[in-house]
């Protein structure tokens, strides 16, 4: 099921994975960016509305909008990139997470966020897994007194208050400025990188197709299935040739007990193809309560 989705925003219209690419604002034909730090001409230390709808310039410096990004991820079948640049210009970095999801407004955009991997310093967004959004008008942060997003000056899911601030002051370089976790953290050294630019994006995760969701595939051997249960919980390989995309992932994707397995296989000589077929499979969360 391709997911098409229109918004009135301003500038920035989404419009996810259409089949027929009508370049907008922040939909490539594989990615959607929602977050683009470049130029330092727009303002990001905003209210809640403007963080809800969306504010910017689509060819340079924006925020697409905490509703159209829970729309676009309430499915659970989106992974999240960032791409990041430091002050200096000389380092590149990326963090992906395989697991992106945004919550309802009720809910205040509930960051969901799991499955970190990449080159970055550190992974400087799982600390707010299961955070709320919060701006200088709407606190929902952790922190007892005072309010995380004016004290950053963004907009951001604030816990007490952050390990990143990329929605922070372009024009700062303290706490207040665009930042990401260091990975000098614990050596007394400064405990933040100061970026120069920073690009967030979402992609569907590999395997979603119209009909089916292929999980697992073994392929061509090139993947090492040997792995320890986070790989498992997370994803691995290749989404082209072999992979496992994750136990979290089937999670989401089965728990509305609405979908069933298929199975094609090929024997060794390569003569034989058999498929077995079950009506429902669904998969557990990651933490189930068991009796002592
Ligand atoms: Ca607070």
């Amino acid at each position: 099921m391709w997911v098409l989705l229109l918004f009135g925003i301003v500038n920035c219209p989404l419009q996810i994975r259409a089949e027929d690419e009508t370049n907008t604002c922040a939909a490539h034909e594989k990615w959607t960016v929602f977050q683009r730090r470049k130029y330092g001409n727009v303002d990001f230390f905003r209210g809640w509305s403007d963080y809800v709808n969306g504010f910017g310039d689509c060819d340079g410096d924006y925020w697409l909008g905490l509703e159209p990004l829970h729309q676009a991820t309430k499915g659970g079948d989106m992974s999240l990139e960032i791409n990041m640049i430091s002050k200096d210009e000389k380092e590149h970095w990326v963090a992906k997470y395989s697991n992106f999801r945004i919550g309802p407004e009720s809910e205040h955009y509930t960051l969901h966020v799991s499955g970190y991997s990449g080159n970055a310093t550190r992974d400087g967004l799982s600390h707010y897994n299961n955070v709320q959004f919060s701006t200088k008008d709407a606190d929902h942060d952790g922190l007892p007194s005072g309010n995380c997003a004016s004290k950053r000056e963004g907009g951001w899911w604030y816990r007490k208050c952050s390990q990143s601030n990329l929605n922070g002051n372009f024009n700062k370089t303290g706490k207040k400025g665009i930042w990401w976790r260091s990975e000098f953290e614990d050596q007394g050294l400064p405990a933040r990188r100061l970026l120069r630019y920073s690009e967030m994006k979402i992609v569907k995760r590999c395997a979603a197709h119209e009909k089916w969701t292929v999980f697992q595939r073994r392929k061509y051997g090139n993947v090492d299935f040997f792995r320890g249960w986070d790989d498992y919980v997370n994803g691995f390989g290749d989404c082209d040739g072999d992979f496992w995309l994750g136990l979290e992932a089937l999670y989401q994707a089965t728990k509305g007990d609405d979908m069933s397995l298929e199975i094609n296989m090929m024997t060794k000589d390569k003569k034989d193809h058999k498929w077995v077929k079950y009506r429902v499979m669904t998969i557990t969360q990651r933490s189930i309560t068991t009796a002592p």
